[in-house]
């Protein structure tokens, strides 16, 4: 809708050892005047998907632009991606894949070099109380070896707005103010899942969120948005808040082969969930952490969801799925179990063993016995009441 030229990327960045093997499809910026001015006109139009484009705006203002999509925790974006430059498809080390779910895909910086200096940023409706990580290129072992992997993290803490449609069809832009200067977080060398505590704590971070919604400058609509667009409380015009983080690296610990670093998954650990309900729409769960924000649990607009049961915890939750359009070609009912911290449906792997997938299955309620939620489960086929762990995609 605002559309504004985006700057701080390159079509033509060197990117690592991996990329420098493989023929571009542009000439280097450079090699021609003529060209530059080509795709430079090309990179106004087509806004490359996945990118934090950071701008600084003055008086301690930077505006993010960020990537997301429905089932996500987060919106995301990077300083630099690998493979990045063929602009018209969303690079396979995008910085979404550290929210995917799945540990075999990762966000690979592109800048040349270990990539100190290279960030990634991700957007919370609330803000976590840890963020959980899987550390490098971990699909195998050998090619965690063979990549860098984070050692440290310089964090940044924003609190941020967004006025409802000031946005592309790729991106949302934010506008954010730092809550204080950066701090290191370090990370462990190794595949499996790892806790890190942020260093703001949650306390902090909700009360400067209250001190940015009621600073003169948001709530008097003197923002570097509302200035732009010129408009004031008086339009009507939504605003979303968000909590920012930048996770700059600053260290790394070095792999064997390629001159890449690498995060495999991040994911919000809201602490303690004390309610997971539907919303409105019926295509959404809405988790309800202990201070009472609401963040997104998982969404799948096909279908209209019900809630069957959660977990103690709030970490998990059954829902019955219906297709929302009929006609479409699904018109069977599933059911489905969730993890509400990634939003990811781990039916499958709770029930591999199912004949028929899921839908030999029907799952009804939780149990919990020694620190593990089961699921309870009708077997359609033999007729018998069992249960099975629940399966974290980390785990
Ligand atoms: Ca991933």
């Amino acid at each position: 809708m605002y559309l504004t030229a985006q700057s701080g990327h390159s079509f033509f960045r060197t990117t690592g050892a991996r990329e420098a093997s493989r023929l571009p499809r542009f000439p280097r910026a450079g090699g021609s005047f003529f060209s530059g001015i080509v795709l430079t006109a090309l990179s106004l139009l087509v806004a490359t998907p996945g990118y934090a484009v950071e701008e600084p705006l003055g008086d301690g203002w930077t505006r993010f632009a960020l990537t997301g999509r429905a089932y996500a925790p987060a919106e995301w974006g990077a300083s630099s991606v690998l493979e990045s430059d063929e602009f018209w498809e969303i690079s396979r080390y995008d910085p979404g894949k550290t929210l995917d779910g799945d540990p075999g895909t990762a966000w690979v910086e592109g800048a040349p070099g270990p990539g100190i200096g290279e960030s990634i940023v991700l957007a919370f409706p609330g803000y976590p109380e840890a963020l959980g990580f899987i550390n490098g290129y971990a699909a195998n072992r050998n090619l965690f070896l063979r990549n860098h992997r984070v050692r440290e993290f310089n964090v940044t803490v924003y609190t941020a707005l967004n006025v409802d449609g000031f946005a592309t069809e790729v991106v949302t832009y934010y506008d954010a103010r730092p809550v204080g200067p950066a701090r290191t977080i370090r990370l462990a060398d190794r595949m499996d899942p790892q806790r890190v505590v942020l260093p703001v704590d949650p306390v902090a971070a909700r009360r400067a969120m209250e001190e940015f919604r009621a600073s003169p400058a948001v709530s008097g609509w003197d923002f570097p948005q509302a200035r732009t667009m010129g408009v004031d409380g008086d339009a009507g015009m939504p605003l979303n808040f968000r909590y920012i983080l930048r996770l700059e690296i600053a260290q790394v610990y070095r792999g064997s082969t390629w001159e890449d670093t690498c995060v495999a998954e991040i994911w919000p650990d809201w602490g303690e969930i004390t309610e997971v309900s539907v919303s409105e729409s019926m295509r959404r769960l809405v988790l309800t952490t202990a201070d009472g924000e609401h963040v997104p649990g998982y969404a799948d607009f096909e279908f209209v969801l019900t809630l069957l049961d959660q977990s103690t915890d709030g970490e998990w939750a059954i829902v019955i799925k219906e297709p929302a359009y009929p006609g479409s070609g699904r018109v069977h009912s599933e059911y489905a179990v969730i993890h509400t911290p990634t939003g990811q449906d781990m039916t499958a792997a709770i029930f591999p063993d199912s004949a028929s997938g899921s839908s030999g299955v029907l799952p009804f309620m939780f149990e919990e016995e020694a620190g593990t939620t089961y699921v309870v489960y009708d077997d359609l086929e033999s007729g018998e009441t069992l249960r099975a762990p629940c399966v974290s995609p980390y785990r």
